[in-house]
């Protein structure tokens, strides 16, 4: 009886530690990542034809990241090749804007290269066109 009820005790244990173990591992990922990119496409949802993305860069603060450099490639990943790259061009407080005429529907790729004084930061986002 003594047995079987420490050993109910020792398993809640081991099950708290691991909850408290991925609650804690996922909490220090959303704090420590030093960039985060909001997109806006107009039109929305973004389309076959012209398309203007506004990223909205935030730092690990949530304060509008100014003056950074921000480069955008983008990749038809359907295809083989089929990439353009440019820079995108600040607005005002932490917003950035690109045009990109897309010719093609399907998946696309969204890589974001961020660079400000010693900060270097890249996030790839999935678009998907229609
Ligand atoms: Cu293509």
């Amino acid at each position: 009886m003594r047995k079987w009820f420490l050993l109910v005790v020792f398993f809640a244990g081991f099950v708290f530690l691991l909850a408290a173990c991925s609650g804690n591992s996922a909490e220090s990922q959303t704090t420590s990542k030093p960039v985060n990119i909001r997109v806006e496409s107009n039109p929305d949802p973004a389309e076959v034809g012209d398309v203007t993305f506004t990223l909205f860069l935030t730092d690990e603060k949530s304060k509008p990241l100014e003056g950074a450099q921000v480069e955008v490639v983008l990749d038809h990943t359907d295809m083989m090749g089929m990439t353009m790259s440019g820079s995108a061009s600040e607005q005002s407080g932490g917003k950035y804007a690109i045009q990109a005429n897309l010719s093609m529907s399907g998946n696309w790729k969204m890589t974001v290269s961020v660079k400000k004084d010693g900060l270097e930061y890249k996030e790839d986002i999935t678009l998907t066109i229609r």
